[in-house]
């Protein structure tokens, strides 16, 4: 089988891709999860279903109570009745890390694609490859808002031009900012809904609290021109007025000339304000860095 070009190689990664079909799936198999990975799911779902409760978006809770998985590693099956039910959404099993093309496939036909395995012990706090965890945590109670899971269609669709027109890294960005490490404005105040932010004990409080943190309003051609770290918490994130924003301003938007204008020119620097940025919130760190660079 290829190697996922995700990749440098598939020694790289750590899930079993031998028997994944060509679609890149793999049954789930649920029956062989042991009691100490059930265990290790219920501490890791305790520890952030507290911390979230504070700090993440209403849309992400509601989604979260309705999957209702605290008690143990959840079925896919049973929440792909949920899910499916809401939205149109199911959740695929996945080794790890899939080729561009195929993930993109799965989104485009509201196929969600979740590793089927769970961290160590060890790495209850950061790992570097996305696991169920952060997959099935993090991802899924989005799915079950109509208005995201339209978006993250989408997006999946927009994947083959990206692809064709050699910009998917400004494409990826766009997934970066929001699906993995969105902030959002609500009348409770400042929210996440991203998956990596909300599947992270520590960002989860440092993305909305902290004040040296540069925060800016969304911006579509912004976002795709805009470095990210992806060892580390970010230095900038991107604040949403609500999901459907998501919708007004990135389904129907015309990506080709955008691509041609950008996809050669050097992405701008997390931590850097830009002239016309909308700043949302504080950020001292940030201006001293621009200062330092004209
Ligand atoms: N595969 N399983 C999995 N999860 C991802 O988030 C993922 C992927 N393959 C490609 C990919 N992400 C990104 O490169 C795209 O968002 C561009
Ligand atoms: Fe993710």
């Amino acid at each position: 089988m290829e190697t996922p070009s995700t990749a440098k190689s598939t020694s790289d990664l750590r899930g079993d891709y031998s028997q994944a079909a060509d679609d890149w799936t793999v049954p789930q198999g649920w029956e062989d999860y042991s009691e100490a990975e059930h265990d290790r799911w219920r501490r890791l779902y305790a520890r952030q279903s507290a911390i979230v409760r504070e700090h993440a978006a209403p849309e992400f809770l509601a989604g979260l109570d309705r999957l209702d998985c605290a008690g143990g590693i959840p079925r896919f099956e049973d929440a792909n009745a949920v899910i499916e039910a809401a939205t149109g959404w199911t959740l695929v099993g996945v080794p790890g890390f899939i080729p561009d093309a195929n993930f993109f496939d799965h989104l485009a036909h509201r196929r969600f694609p979740v590793t089927v395995w769970i961290r160590e012990e060890k790495e209850l706090d950061y790992l570097v490859e996305p696991d169920l965890f952060h997959d099935f945590f993090g991802h899924v109670p989005m799915l079950l808002d109509p208005v995201f899971a339209d978006f993250l269609a989408a997006y999946g669709q927009a994947g083959e031009k990206a692809m064709a027109m050699d910009a998917l890294d400004m494409l990826a960005r766009i997934y970066w900012y929001t699906v993995e490490f969105g902030l959002m404005q609500t009348d409770a105040g400042l929210k996440a809904f991203g998956a990596g932010i909300v599947s992270s004990s520590g960002e989860t409080v440092y993305s909305v609290q902290d004040e040296n943190v540069l925060r800016l309003h969304f911006d579509p051609v912004r976002v795709m021109r805009t470095a990210y770290a992806i060892d580390d918490f970010q230095k900038v994130y991107f604040v949403l007025d609500s999901t459907q924003q998501l919708i007004d301003e990135l389904v129907g938007l015309d990506f080709g000339p955008i691509y041609e204008t950008y996809r050669d020119a050097a992405p701008f620097p997390p931590e850097q304000v830009q002239d016309g940025d909308r700043v949302h919130s504080p950020h001292r760190h940030s201006i001293a860095h621009k200062e330092q660079a004209i």
